[in-house]
């Protein structure tokens, strides 16, 4: 059974996965308006994992004893500067959500939840993935820089690397 203090706050983690699906969403359906598939396919699939992760929350805290709560959100930006700034609000955001990770274990240490601190072991090596794909990808677009022909490159990459994230999925269909 979890106690009100881990229930609060892994509703809490809820709410911010959601969200980040969310804002992925928004940029995924910006980057598509601007003629870049490959970019908005990516995003589209960072924006399901997100949703993903907030529904194993969900699960995990119903099957705990608690309540999985299903949050109002903000509406997200509807427009972005430039792509770069896109991936630099991912980084910016994951660091954020890394942190609030590493909140969540510290709480479950403090009320003795083994069991939840097991469980956020999956949360925490999923960060460093999270963390280390979107840093490569903003040093990639420092790179590029201002070369158009460079950015329709990146386009293809991330088209790409959006199909072998999906693969695996669509095996287990
Ligand atoms: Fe759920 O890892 Fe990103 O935000």
């Amino acid at each position: 059974m979890l106690s009100n203090k881990v229930s609060k706050a892994l509703n809490t983690q809820i709410e911010l996965e959601a969200s980040s699906s969310q804002y992925y969403l928004a940029m995924a359906s910006w980057a598509e308006t601007q003629g870049l598939n490959g970019i908005s396919q990516f995003l589209y699939g960072h924006a399901d994992e997100e949703r993903m992760h907030m529904l194993k929350l969900i699960k995990f805290v119903n099957e705990r004893g608690g309540h999985g709560q299903v949050p109002a959100l903000k509406q997200p930006p509807v427009t972005f500067k430039s792509v770069k700034s896109v991936f630099e609000e991912i980084l910016k955001h994951e660091i954020k959500v890394t942190n609030e990770i590493n909140n969540l274990v510290e709480i479950t240490l403090k009320e003795k939840d083994y069991t939840t601190h097991n469980f956020l072991q999956w949360y925490v090596s999923e960060q460093i993935e999270e963390e280390a794909l979107a840093r490569q990808i903003v040093d990639k677009l420092k790179l590029i820089g201002d070369d158009r022909g460079g950015l329709y490159f990146f386009d293809r990459d991330l088209e790409n690397l959006a199909a072998v994230d999906k693969a695996p999925a669509e095996k287990g269909k």
